[in-house]
C-alpha cells in the first residue's frame, strides 16, 4: 500500500479498523476505492482480525463517490466491486458512521453487515440531485432493507435522513450513547463476532401493490418536470421487485451509465460546484477579519423587510424593525409573526422557538435605538433620493464599524454610499423575494467597500441560509441586469405576435419556473415601470416595454390588483389570458408598425435565453461578475432558471459560441432588433474555440 493512501487499518484486539482520510468529505476517489480494497484483503486474511470497522477521519463519514472523477472515463475498482467485497467478507463488518454517510458512501455502508451512528449523524443517497440514481446497489439494497416505500421516499427526495429516523425505518442497526463513536464501534464490533456476517443481497424485498410504481411516476411527473433520473430511479426499485439482486444491480448500472453521460447530470454537477465556488472572492480569504454580527436593524417594515428581518431572527440574531409610522411597524411585526405561525404550523419552527425569536424583535421609529446594532439592512422604497436621506440619517446614528447595507436591487451602491462619510462600511445586500425563502443573496461590492466588509457579508450569507454572490456595482447589478434584456425580448415577442400565455408555456415547458409575464404580474407591473420611470438612459425605442409600461399606466399590476398581463380571479394565482389585453397588444403593434407572424417555439426560446447569455457574456466582459459560473448561480437560485440546464453560461457552453453569434447576427436581421449587437467575448470564443467554463 503506497504510503501515501489515504486508507490505512490497524487492528485493536480482534477488531481490525479500516481508517478512510481523504479529505474534505472522504469522497470515493480512486485511491480511497483501491486502499479500501487493499485493507479489505489484508484484513480477511489476517487470522487475528474477527471483525472489521470501517470508519472516517474528519468531519464526515463517505459523503459519496468523487463527483470530480464523473467527466473522466471510470478506473478500477468500480465502487459496485468494493461494495461487494466488504459484503462477501466472511468476518463481520460494521461501519461507523459520523457526519453524512451519503450516495456511494450510505451505499458503503449498506454492504457492510451492520451500521452503527453517532447521534447527530445522517444518511442519504441523493444522487437525484445530480442527474444521477445510486449506481453502487443502492437501488436494490435499500429495498430489501427498509421497504420499497420508504426506499422510494428516501431516494427520489435525496434528502439526507438523520440517523434517529435512519434506526426507526431500519436503515441503521444502532445508535452511538456517548460521544466517542470509535470505541463503541469497537465495542459492538467484538459484540458482532458470534453473529457473524449479514448480507442485504440475500434479503427478500417484501412484496408490495406493482400500482405503488406508477403512482410514484404521476407523483413525480409533476414535480421533476423534465428530469430523467427519476424515472430511471422508479424503474430500478421496480425491478429489485421482479429480478434477483445482481441482475437487478446490473439493470441499476445501466441506468446510471444513461445518467452520468446525460446533459442534465452534467448540468446538476456544475451547478454543485458552482454554488460552493461562490465563496471564492478575489482578495478574501480566511484570514480575512469578519466582524461580529448579533444585532441586525432593517429599515422599512414592508414585505421585503419584514421578510428579511425574520430570516435574521431565525439566524439568532436581535432584530430592530424601524419604519416611519405605527401603522407600517405594526404591519410589519404583523408579517413577521404571521411567518413564524406558518412556520409552526408546517412544522418548520416550534412554539419554543417562535416565542424565542419574537422576544429578540423590537419595532421603533427612532434611529436613535441603532445605536448598538452591528449591520444595517435598508428596505425602503426603490428611489435614490429616499435611499440617500435614509443612509445619511445612519452615518449620524449608528456606532464605528457598522456595515451599512441597502437592499436595493438595481440602484447604484457608491452613488448611495457617497451619502455617508464611510463608504467603505457600505455595501449592498440584495434579497429576493420572498426574502425569508429565495436563496439567493446578491452581494454588490462598492468602489471603497472594505474587504472586511464583503468577508463579513458571505458569512451572514451563510448563517442566513443563502447562497451569497459577490458581484460589482452596475445597474441591476447581475441579475436584473441580465433580467431587462430578457423581459424586453419578450415584450417584444408580444408585438410580432406570440401571445403572452404561449411564450409563458413555451419557457415553462423548456424548463423555467415560471413564464416572464406571469412573473411579472408575480413581482407587481408598477415596480418596473417605476424602475423605468426613474432611468435615464433607456434605448431610444418605441417598443421597449411598451406593453407592460400600458398595462401599469393602466393600473394593471399584476396579482396584487387582480389583472396585469392576466386575469386573476378573487384570491386565485391562476392566470387567466385576457382577450382586451391581446386586443391591446394588436393595435398596439398595428400603431407602432410591427408587423405580426407565427413565432415558433425555438425563436421565443433563442430569443429570451440568448438575451441571457449576451448580457451574461457583457457582465463578464465589465468584470461585474468574477466567473460564468457565478451568473449560473445566481439564475438558477433567483430567477428560476432550471437547475438541470445549469445555468444560462453553462447552457451556452452546451451549444456553443459559433451557433449563439449566428443566431444573434440572425436576430440582428429582424427589423427593430437592431439592439442584438456584436458581443466581443462571444466573438472571441467562437474565434478560439473557448467555452465560458474555461
Ligand atoms: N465529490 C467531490 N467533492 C465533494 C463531494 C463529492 N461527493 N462532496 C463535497 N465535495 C467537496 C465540495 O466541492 C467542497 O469543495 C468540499 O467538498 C466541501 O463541501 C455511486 C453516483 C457532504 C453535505 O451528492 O452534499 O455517490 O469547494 O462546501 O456544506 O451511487 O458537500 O471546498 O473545494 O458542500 O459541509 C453523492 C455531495 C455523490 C453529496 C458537506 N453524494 N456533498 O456539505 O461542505 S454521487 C453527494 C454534499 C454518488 C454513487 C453515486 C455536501 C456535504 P471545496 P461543502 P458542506
Amino acid at each position: 500500500m503506497s504510503r501515501s493512501s489515504p486508507v490505512t487499518i490497524a487492528r485493536k484486539g480482534a477488531v481490525s479498523i479500516i481508517t478512510i482520510d481523504n479529505p474534505p468529505v472522504n469522497a470515493l476517489s480512486q485511491n480511497v476505492r483501491e486502499g479500501l480494497m487493499t485493507c479489505l484483503e489484508q484484513a480477511t486474511s489476517d487470522p487475528e482480525t474477527r471483525s472489521i470497522v470501517i470508519h472516517c477521519a474528519g468531519r464526515t463519514f463517505i459523503a459519496g463517490a468523487d463527483i470530480r472523477e464523473f467527466d473522466r472515463p471510470p478506473e478500477a475498482p468500480h465502487l459496485l466491486d468494493v461494495v461487494a467485497t466488504i459484503e462477501a467478507c466472511d468476518k463481520p463488518v460494521l461501519a461507523a458512521i459520523h457526519g453524512t454517510a451519503l450516495g456511494g458512501g450510505f451505499e458503503v455502508a449498506l454492504g457492510c453487515h451492520y451500521r452503527l451512528a453517532a447521534a447527530d449523524a445522517a444518511v442519504g443517497l441523493p444522487e437525484v440531485k445530480l442527474g444521477l440514481l445510486p449506481g453502487a446497489s443502492g437501488t436494490q439494497r435499500l429495498p430489501r432493507l427498509i421497504g420499497v416505500d420508504k426506499a422510494l421516499d428516501m431516494i427520489l427526495t435525496g434528502n439526507h435522513l438523520p440517523a434517529i429516523a435512519a434506526l426507526e425505518a431500519g436503515a441503521i442497526d444502532k445508535i452511538t450513547t456517548g460521544d466517542d463513536l470509535e470505541a463503541e464501534a469497537l465495542a459492538y464490533a467484538e459484540e458482532l463476532i458470534d453473529s457473524g456476517p449479514r448480507r442485504i443481497r440475500d434479503m427478500d424485498v417484501q412484496p408490495v401493490d406493482p400500482a405503488l410504481f406508477d403512482e410514484r411516476r404521476k407523483i413525480i411527473a409533476a414535480k421533476t418536470r423534465g428530469l430523467i433520473s427519476p424515472e430511471k430511479i422508479i424503474r430500478s426499485v421496480e425491478l429489485s421487485t421482479q429480478l434477483d439482486f445482481d441482475k437487478g444491480c446490473e439493470a441499476e448500472r445501466e441506468f446510471s451509465v444513461e445518467c452520468k453521460e446525460s446533459p442534465q447530470s452534467s448540468a446538476l454537477r456544475h451547478a454543485f460546484f458552482a454554488e460552493r465556488a461562490v465563496s471564492k472572492v478575489l482578495g478574501i480569504d480566511k484570514n480575512t477579519t469578519k466582524r461580529e454580527i448579533h444585532s441586525i436593524a432593517v429599515i422599512g417594515a414592508g414585505t421585503m423587510g419584514a421578510g428579511i428581518g425574520y430570516a435574521s431572527l431565525n439566524a439568532g440574531c436581535e432584530l430592530i424593525l424601524i419604519d416611519n409610522d405605527d401603522e407600517s411597524l405594526e404591519r410589519g411585526q404583523k408579517t413577521i409573526e404571521g411567518l413564524y405561525q406558518a412556520g409552526v404550523e408546517r412544522g418548520k419552527v416550534t412554539n419554543a422557538q417562535m416565542d424565542e425569536g419574537l422576544d429578540r424583535l423590537t419595532i421603533s421609529q427612532d434611529y436613535a435605538d441603532l445605536r448598538d446594532v452591528d449591520l444595517v439592512i435598508e428596505a425602503v422604497f426603490e428611489n435614490m433620493t429616499i435611499k440617500k436621506a435614509v443612509f445619511g440619517k445612519l452615518d449620524e446614528a449608528c456606532k464605528k464599524g457598522v456595515i451599512l447595507a441597502t437592499n436595493t436591487s438595481t440602484l447604484d451602491i457608491d452613488e448611495i454610499a457617497a451619502a455617508t462619510r464611510r463608504p467603505e462600511d457600505v455595501i449592498g445586500l440584495h434579497f429576493f423575494s420572498p426574502a425569508h425563502i429565495m436563496r439567493l443573496l446578491e452581494i454588490v461590492r462598492g468602489t471603497d467597500t472594505s474587504n472586511e466588509v464583503i468577508a463579513s457579508s458571505l458569512e451572514l450569507a451563510k448563517r442566513l441560509g443563502k447562497i451569497g454572490v459577490v458581484v460589482g456595482n452596475c445597474f441591476g447589478f447581475v441579475g436584473n441586469r441580465m433580467l431587462y434584456g430578457y423581459g424586453r425580448e419578450n415584450q417584444r415577442l408580444l408585438l410580432e405576435g406570440a401571445a403572452p400565455e404561449y411564450i409563458d408555456k413555451v419557457l415553462f415547458d423548456w424548463g423555467m419556473a415560471m413564464g416572464p409575464n406571469a412573473m411579472g404580474d408575480l413581482a407587481g407591473l408598477d415596480v418596473g415601470y417605476k424602475i423605468r420611470q426613474e432611468r435615464t438612459d433607456l434605448p431610444d425605442d418605441p417598443t421597449f416595454y411598451r406593453i407592460a409600461d400600458m398595462l401599469a399606466e393602466q393600473g394593471r399590476f399584476g396579482q396584487k390588483s387582480g389583472k396585469g398581463m392576466y386575469l386573476y380571479e378573487q384570491g386565485s394565482r391562476t392566470p387567466i389570458p385576457d382577450p382586451e389585453v391581446q386586443e391591446m397588444i394588436n393595435s398596439e403593434a398595428q400603431r407602432l408598425g410591427v408587423e405580426q407572424r407565427e413565432i415558433s417555439e425555438d425563436e421565443i426560446i433563442e430569443r429570451c435565453i440568448f438575451a441571457l447569455i449576451a448580457e451574461g457574456a457583457r457582465i463578464l466582459e465589465d468584470g461585474i461578475a468574477t466567473r460564468a459560473s457565478d451568473i449560473d448561480v445566481i439564475w438558477i437560485n433567483g430567477y428560476g432558471f432550471p437547475r438541470h440546464r445549469g445555468g444560462p453560461m453553462h447552457y451556452a457552453d452546451t451549444i456553443g459560441a459559433e451557433k449563439i453569434c449566428e443566431a444573434l447576427a440572425r436576430f440582428r436581421k429582424i427589423p427593430g432588433l437592431e439592439y442584438w449587437t456584436v458581443v466581443e467575448l462571444l466573438k472571441y470564443m467562437e474565434k478560439n474555440g473557448t467555452r465560458f467554463a474555461d
